[in-house]
């Protein structure tokens, strides 16, 4: 967290030589590492190759890019030191002086640009304090974020890498502990509007498909200072205000809500895929605004791993995915690289029965383990979680190919399709008429096996 936690701006580091020969035109951030390449036979051993991600490999039609759209966080890539509540930062990037100056926000980019280059991610991610230095006044925070993005721009143009979301971080500065959107005091509430105006602006002027808002810090700690309707009526208007500003200005992405149980707040009110579904249908705003699910998020929630994906898209809401994991024995938001093909099947299966996640995408929202400190671990975990995931994508080709689990879960609920179930499912019966079918055709008697076991083996064939 601290990582990106704004501080004021200092120009006046940044000056040492180690660090600015980063500066030179040409200069490479990860000297040694070339573009990864495929290597289908590659041996256990060797994880700095792709397996199994081919961008343009047809896939259920599509090229296999299209269904898979991955994402680089800058955050956690670029920002993410290691340090953790009990010890110190352990990850030292070369070019980074540590300082909060233009100087290193720049350096850190263009490392970041020729890391997704190298890569082969075709877009990024990123919050508004990540990329650009707060400055003491919302003018001068600004004028530092603009002078960044018109950096971002380019590089954007001269490597095709192309922003997937944009978000602003309403949560890190101490101005926002109680709160942004849902905070007890107007002032705050109105500087985050002014925020959140800026972001869009940007996002548009950046070409963002998406805009992302996580609410870190809109919940409680203790429901004896706070008055939840209150809150979460203002949480609303500003998302109504966000969706008229996005309109005004002619900003063409999707609004994106990214559901968290808790930490850091006790209770977030985006608690899960569920809440957030009923909180925008209950304040008319689900049309204006879809879910990016976080599977970390949805298990810290209480579900399995793919549960808010299925719930948000069973609902149309489903636009975008913070592809993560967490540590089940651990219980907290350990944000790790997806590597459990099973959990990545479950996911594909979802996102190839809705079509797709365009204009979404899978961004990594993942950060490397504090003790795997060399640059090239940044690559081998984005490497083995884009494999991951299109080993996910191709079983689940199979799985909807073949249509073997479809045809019977279609067979469980085939009474619905004819007779009193046809007349349940139009809604055109009454308990009256149900009591009299129950008189007339007696008790049930024949209740069909749930058949899990026979479920998960299915599943285990294709994994
Ligand atoms: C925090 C989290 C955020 C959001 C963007 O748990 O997931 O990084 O994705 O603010
Ligand atoms: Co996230």
């Amino acid at each position: 967290m601290s990582s990106f936690a704004p501080t004021s701006s200092d120009d006046s580091a940044g000056n040492d030589s180690k660090y600015r020969a980063f500066d030179a035109p040409g200069a490479e951030f990860f000297e040694g590492i070339g573009k990864i390449p495929l290597k289908k036979d590659a041996g256990a051993d060797e994880t700095m190759v792709f397996k199994t991600y081919e961008p343009e490999k047809e896939v259920m039609g599509r090229p296999m890019k299209d269904w898979l759209r991955f994402s680089v966080c800058f955050w956690h890539t670029f920002r993410g030191t290691g340090a953790d509540p009990f010890g110190f930062p352990t990850l030292v990037r070369p070019w980074d002086d540590g300082s909060n100056s233009i100087a290193n926000a720049k350096r850190r980019l263009r490392a970041g640009f020729e890391f997704f280059t190298k890569l082969g991610v075709p877009y990024w991610t990123f919050h508004d304090r990540d990329i650009a230095p707060e400055g003491a006044t919302l003018a001068e925070t600004n004028k530092n974020l603009d002078e960044i993005v018109d950096l971002a721009i380019e590089l954007q143009n001269k490597t095709g890498v192309k922003l997937l979301w944009a978000t602003c971080n309403l949560f890190a500065h101490q101005r926002y502990m109680n709160g942004a959107g849902s905070n007890p005091d107007a002032h705050i509430f109105a500087m985050a509007a002014a925020q959140v105006k800026k972001g869009l602006e940007v996002a548009k002027k950046m070409g963002a498909q998406n805009f992302v808002f996580w609410g870190g810090r809109e919940g409680y700690h203790t429901i004896l200072n706070t008055n939840v309707l209150t809150e979460l009526n203002n949480l609303a208007s500003f998302f109504r205000m966000a969706a008229e500003y996005k309109k005004k200005i002619g900003f063409t992405g999707t609004l994106l809500i990214e559901p968290k149980p808790k930490e850091p707040s006790k209770h977030q009110y985006d608690y899960d895929a569920m809440t957030v579904i009923g909180f925008l249908k209950h304040y008319g705003l689900d049309k204006d605004y879809k879910l990016n699910i976080e599977p970390n998020h949805t298990t810290l929630a209480g579900h399995g791993y793919e549960h808010d994906i299925v719930m948000s898209s069973a609902f149309g809401m489903l636009g975008s995915i913070d592809s993560n994991t967490g540590s089940p024995d651990l219980g907290w938001d350990t944000d790790q690289f997806p590597m459990d093909i099973k959990n990545t099947t479950m996911v594909m299966k979802t996102v190839l029965e809705q079509g797709g996640l365009s204009p979404g995408g899978l961004n990594f929202d993942c950060k490397v383990r504090r003790e795997s400190t060399e640059l090239r671990d940044m690559f081998i975990s984005h490497i083995g979680a884009m494999d991951s995931f299109a080993r996910g994508l191709l079983n689940a080709e199979r799985i909807l190919k073949e249509g073997v689990i479809a045809k019977q879960v279609k067979e469980r609920y085939s009474s619905y399709e004819s007779g009193i179930g046809k007349k349940i499912t139009d809604g055109q019966t009454s308990f009256e008429e149900l009591e009299k079918y129950i008189l007339d055709n007696g008790s049930p008697t024949n209740v069909a096996s749930g058949r899990q076991e026979h479920y998960e083996s299915m599943l285990n064939h294709y994994v």
